[in-house]
């Protein structure tokens, strides 16, 4: 109780702040056009301003980048490691003002909003100490007798980061830091809807040490986007967003003359759960509803489509409909709220003809209420006939579940695989033969038994798919880091005349 009340002083106390975003170029403002952001709380309260990036300005950015890298390259991983290690502590004392944004620009909830902070405060320490021992002085290999090898990890150059609205603080600072810290600059697209929160996250890395010239926001659509993407300076690209945008920005790429360069992109999923006869019923209904419903289904990582055994199928749906019922919709700043709003009228119109068309072909297994103002999605759950009846990732609060008979397991694993994403799996059995089998079955990047499948922790479960999930590496896991930089081999002669010997110590 005590804690809880600090938590919403710091909050209010947060919430005086002004907001606005705008371009920052080596930490000038940028022109562009200017655009009132509206909370999807109640689609009328002003959360502040934000001027998105000219064409010019994106270019602009991207120079200055350039000129940038350099140095920031150059400065020794220790430094940069200890400007995140400096960002981390910032952010938990601004948490007020963070958890005000996350819920009144990005419409989560308090819980929501307190783990995210939390993750973005992980990412920064994690990728802090990831950092600092994979870019430091380079890794001696060995050979012949009379010369000396150095295996070393450099920053590409610029690195351009583009980043979505469903975790507006923590995965845009994710792929920040992991692009600084592995000595890359950085200029930032952050999701149209959620600019406030990135400007924060910038005013809070260069007060922590990052220089302006390392580090260069763009406010923006997808224009700002594309723009930055074609950009011949461009030296890498990490996205996180939906598949159809990956794919545009892969073909971008592709057709560069000046370089090839790499996309690390994480992006959408038709997610699975099995749940055969032995799984325990009242664990199922929680981990479902939390797994579909938290977020209002805005994860990538939400379960989409549900599988029951048949013997147990009708208990199982209505026991997941029982909790789905309890949940409380609303405005995400009360406390008692379970879902907030989608993130904006555009998002629940889609929503909403989707569950329009569900309304018509499937079977309605539950029909939440929504609150008319704002821009709520009211959870459903529809049972269809067979898997191939979603055929797409829906980004909302809206599951799907289909019966199986235990001997047609196998057709539902292929119906899994035939979707062509694979990035999380749930599994609900206690028999570890068929636990085993599915998880060696399904390339899946995570797979979640016996609990619900979302909320992966940084360092604890990197997070990543592959096929139309994404390219990987996982991000907070130990490989991420690696493809933000170049690998550079320096062979010296060290029997030449005088020898070149201090070469080696690569201090730079
Ligand atoms: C996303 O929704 O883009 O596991 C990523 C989770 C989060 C990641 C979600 N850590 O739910």
């Amino acid at each position: 109780r005590a804690s809880l009340e600090g938590l919403l002083a710091e909050i209010a106390q947060g919430a005086r702040q002004a907001c606005r975003a705008e371009p920052l170029v080596d930490g000038r403002p940028g022109a562009g056009q200017k655009r009132t952001l509206l909370s999807p709380i109640d689609g009328t309260t002003l959360v502040g301003e934000v001027t998105e990036a000219s064409p010019e300005t994106a270019d602009r950015a991207m120079a200055a980048a350039q000129a940038g890298f350099s140095a920031w390259s150059r400065t020794p991983a220790e430094t940069r490691a200890k400007a995140l290690l400096r960002a981390a502590d910032l952010l938990e004392e601004r948490r007020g003002a963070l958890l005000h944004l996350l819920q009144v620009e990005a419409g989560k909830t308090l819980d929501d909003a307190v783990s995210e902070v939390r993750e973005a405060v992980d990412f920064c320490r994690y990728y802090a100490a990831q950092g600092r021992t994979l870019f430091g002085e380079g890794e001696p290999m060995p050979g012949p007798t009379g010369e000396s090898n150095v295996l070393r990890l450099r920053g590409r150059g610029v690195f351009v980061a583009i980043s979505p609205w469903n975790f507006p603080l923590a995965i845009f600072l994710g792929q920040v830091t992991a692009a600084l810290v592995a000595g890359n600059a950085v200029v930032a697209k952050p999701a149209e809807q959620t600019p406030l929160i990135a400007a924060l996250a910038v005013r809070i890395l260069h007060e922590a040490g990052v220089p302006a010239s390392a580090l260069h926001l763009v406010p923006g659509d997808g224009r700002v986007g594309a723009r930055l993407v074609e950009s011949p300076l461009a030296a890498g690209v990490v996205f996180t967003g939906s598949t159809e945008v990956a794919r545009i920005i892969n073909r971008t790429l592709a057709a560069k003359d000046s370089a090839i360069v790499p996309l690390i992109a994480e992006t959408g999923g038709i997610n699975g759960m099995i749940v055969d006869a032995t799984a325990l019923p009242e664990q199922v209904a929680d981990d479902v509803v939390m797994s579909a419903f938290r977020s209002a289904g805005q994860r990538c990582s939400a379960l989409r489509l549900l599988f029951v055994q048949d013997d147990v199928a009708d208990r199982m749906i209505e026991m997941i409909a029982g909790s789905a019922r309890e949940l409380k919709l609303g405005d995400p700043r009360e406390v008692s709220t379970h879902i907030g709003p989608v993130i904006d009228a555009e998002a629940k119109e889609r929503l909403e003809a989707h569950v329009r068309a569900m309304t018509r072909s499937a079977k309605v297994r539950y029909a939440g209420e929504a609150p008319a103002a704002g821009t709520y999605v009211a959870p459903h759950i529809f049972e269809l006939d067979r898997p191939e009846a979603l055929a797409e990732e829906v980004f909302g609060p809206i599951l799907h579940v289909v019966r199986y008979r235990a001997d047609r397991l196998d057709d539902m694993l292929r119906a899994i695989e035939a979707t062509g994403y694979g990035l999380t799996l749930g599994i609900h059995s206690r028999i570890d033969a068929t636990v085993q089998r599915i998880a060696d079955r399904l390339s899946v990047g995570n797979v979640y038994v016996n609990r619900n499948m979302i909320g992966a922790v940084v360092g604890v479960q990197p997070f990543g798919g592959h096929g139309l999930s994404g390219t990987g590496p996982k991000a907070g896991g130990p490989h991420y880091l690696l493809r933000f930089a170049t690998e550079q081999t320096v062979t010296v002669n060290t029997a030449a005349a005088g020898g070149n010997a201090t070469l080696i110590a690569m201090g730079e």
